[in-house]
This record gives structure tokens, sequence and C-alpha cells, in this order.
């Protein structure tokens, strides 16, 4: 999309994980360009499983373009809990999000989806396109089946309308500004936080790694997604769905990176201990990223280790005002 056509990003999910670190990217790592106005949203500004108060939200800030972050998200096993709220829930924003847009005649949208969604037993490594080739992992089949709905909902507005309605496809994200709560979260944050609290009272607080720690997970910083994300909606052109992932190569069992948050707290991995009678949830959803990597060829993703340190830096100086 050539800049001068590019005049004001509205970003749902603004004041979340990924929605922080495009904000931080657009603001703090020059990622701005010249006429751009980028406006980021929360649930304190709109609602969006309503639909008023979503269209009020686009007729306030008339955007030219919609990057939509905005979801009811959480870690296996909040998931495992509450498979029909995270249905239910993220239909309704979604299906308010792209109607109120299209009916405001704005012609991009670029979603969300995630790895999670692809069909569990599948070839890999999965690519884009096997989305509906099978079931979803049975732990998040609700969210899964939601954010489907989302690349349905996409074709049926490019079709009838020529819209270009399209969604990028990360795996599991993890930085500065993630729910750290220890429940709800993902693994890295989740893990985060409990090692943060062993060290600070051994006594008081026991901790297990849950699961085997055998699953494998292919993990993207937010800050490098937030730049592809950026890219995507200024540039990318295509109507199909398109995955943000770091390589094959860079999957790993989830006890290395807990290892990792271990070595990036200074706390000796030789205590871990694992819970097996936790799920281990979905074991692998190993995606190729072939087509972002073709498309940026020169992109360079942080090494694993180094985001994790300033995931876990960025944790314990903003531990008593971060989501926990
Ligand atoms: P997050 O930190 O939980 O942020 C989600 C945001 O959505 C929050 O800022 C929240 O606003 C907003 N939201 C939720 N319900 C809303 C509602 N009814 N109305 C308005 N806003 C609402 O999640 P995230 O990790 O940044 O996820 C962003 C996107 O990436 C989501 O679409 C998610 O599905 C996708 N994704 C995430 C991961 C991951 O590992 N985190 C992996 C793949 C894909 P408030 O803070 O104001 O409540
Ligand atoms: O990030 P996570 O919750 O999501 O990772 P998924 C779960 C994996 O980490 C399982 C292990 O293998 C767990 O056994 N694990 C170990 C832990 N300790 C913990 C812990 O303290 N907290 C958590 N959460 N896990 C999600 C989907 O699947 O992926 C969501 O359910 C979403 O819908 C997300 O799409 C990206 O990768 O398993």
């Amino acid at each position: 999309m050539a800049e001068s056509e590019m005049r004001v990003v509205l970003v749902t999910g603004g004041g979340g994980l990924v929605g922080k670190a495009v904000q931080h990217c657009i603001e703090n790592l020059g990622e701005k360009r010249e006429g751009e106005t980028w406006i980021f949203c929360t649930s304190k500004d709109a609602d969006l499983t309503d639909l008023e108060s979503t269209k009020q939200l686009i007729a306030k800030y008339k955007p030219t373009h919609i990057l939509h972050l905005a979801a009811l998200v959480g870690g296996l096993y909040v998931n495992l809990a509450r498979n029909l709220d995270f249905f239910r829930v993220n239909m309704k924003i979604n299906d308010n999000v792209l109607l109120a847009a299209h009916e405001a005649n704005i012609n991009k949208v670029v979603s969300c989806l995630s790895s999670c969604i692809f069909p569990d037993k599948i070839k890999y490594p999965i690519d884009e396109s096997s989305l509906h080739l099978g079931p979803p992992h049975d732990s998040n089949f609700g969210y899964s089946y939601a954010k489907r709905m989302v690349e349905v909902l996409n074709r049926g507005y490019n079709d009838q309308y020529g819209r270009q309605f399209v969604s990028v496809i990360p795996t599991n994200v993890f930085g500065p500004h993630d729910n750290f709560h220890l429940q709800n979260s993902h693994v890295i944050p989740g893990l985060i936080h409990k090692i943060y609290l062993r060290k600070q009272d051994p006594i008081k607080n026991d901790f297990k790694v849950m699961g085997t720690g055998k699953p494998l997970r292919q993990f993207i910083f937010s800050h490098d997604l937030a730049k592809l994300m950026i890219w995507t909606v200024r540039e990318y052109s295509e109507k199909k769905p398109l995955i943000l992932s770091v390589g094959e190569k860079d999957e790993i069992s989830i006890r290395d990176a807990v290892m990792n948050i271990c070595s990036a707290l200074d706390y000796p991995f030789e205590n871990l201990q694992f819970d097996t009678t936790k799920s281990d949830g979905q074991y692998k959803k190993t995606v190729s990223n072939e087509k972002i990597v073709k498309l940026l060829p020169d992109f360079k993703f942080t090494p694993f280790d180094e985001a994790v340190k300033e995931t876990c830096d960025w944790f314990v100086k903003n531990f008593d005002s971060c989501r926990k």
C-alpha cells in the first residue's frame, strides 16, 4: 500500500501484549511514517462484543485501516476451562469489527488468528493452506473455531464486496506487557511470574512446571511480530492468510523454554519439578514461515534468549503495575 494512501490505522486490542508491542515499534522504534496516525484502543474505548459501541468507535476515529487484535485470549489451562466463552466472546468481537469496518467502507482490515487453530492431526510443517483440513486440538476448540470463522468472514467480505480483509497467523507470542496471571497466562509469562515469586520467597512459593515439558513450540517475540504486522497492514496485498513465525528450526521444547527463563532470572534449573498430572495440551503445531521469509528475506528475528531476558527484565521492573 503506497505511503501516501495510508492515513489512520485503528488498532483494536491496543493495550494488550501485541498491541503494546505495535505501539512501542511505532512510537519508540521509528516505525511511524509521515502522514500516518496510529490509534491504540482498549476495551475502555469500546466493548467490541457490542455492535453499537463498535460502530461508534469507528465513527469516532474514521480509520482507513484496522489492525484487529482484540480478543479473549489465554493460555492452555483457561482455554480448557472456558471453551464456550472463548468461542462466543471472540465470535461476537470478530463479527462486529468486520461488519462495522465494512459498513464504514474501510477496505483493509488485518485480523489475528493463531497457529493453535490449525488441525491437530496434520502433516508438518503446517502452511497457510491447511486451516480447515481437520478439527483443531480439543483443548482450545472454542477459541480455534471462533478464529477460523474470521477467515470465513474475510472470504465473504472479499468475495461479495471486494474488500481486502486478511488475517495473520502468529505462533506463541511473548514479551513486555504480557498477561502474567498465574493461572490464565501463557507458559512463558506464567513461568516468569512463578520463578520470580519462588526467588522472592522460596519457603512460601513452591512451584512446578505444569505437564511433562516435552511439547514443542515456536515462540515469537512480540516486538518482532509487531514489525511484521505493521508491514502487513501497509504492504501485504494478497487476500490469503499469512503465517508470522520463527522458523521450524527455532522450535523448542517447553522444558528448554523454561530453562531459558531460569537462566534469565538466575534461578537454578536443577530444582525444576514437573507436575505431570497437568495437561500438556497440544504436543506440537509446527508451522512453516517460508511465505513471510520470501516476502521479507532480510527480516531478522530476535534470538530467543535475548527476547526472554528482555521480557524478564521488563517484568521485574514493572512487577507492581503489570497484568498478573
Ligand atoms: P491480550 O494481551 O490479552 O490483549 C487482548 C486485548 O483485547 C486486550 O487489550 C483487551 O483489552 C482487548 N479486548 C478483549 N476483549 C475486548 C472487548 N470485548 N472489547 C474491546 N477490547 C477487548 O492478548 P494478545 O496476546 O495481545 O493477543 C492479541 C491478538 O493476538 C489476539 O487476537 C490473539 O488471539 C492473537 N494471538 C496471541 C497469541 C499469544 O501467544 N499471545 C498467539 C497467537 C495469536 P483490555 O486490556 O482493555 O481488556
Ligand atoms: O502458552 P500455553 O499455555 O499455550 O502453553 P499452548 C502450554 C504448554 O506449556 C503446555 C506447559 O505444554 C503446558 O503443560 N506449561 C508448563 C504451562 N507450565 C505452564 C504454566 O505455568 N502455564 C501455562 N499456560 N502452560 C495456547 C492456546 O496453547 O496457545 C491458546 O490454548 C493460544 O488458544 C495460545 O492460541 C497461543 O501453546 O499450549
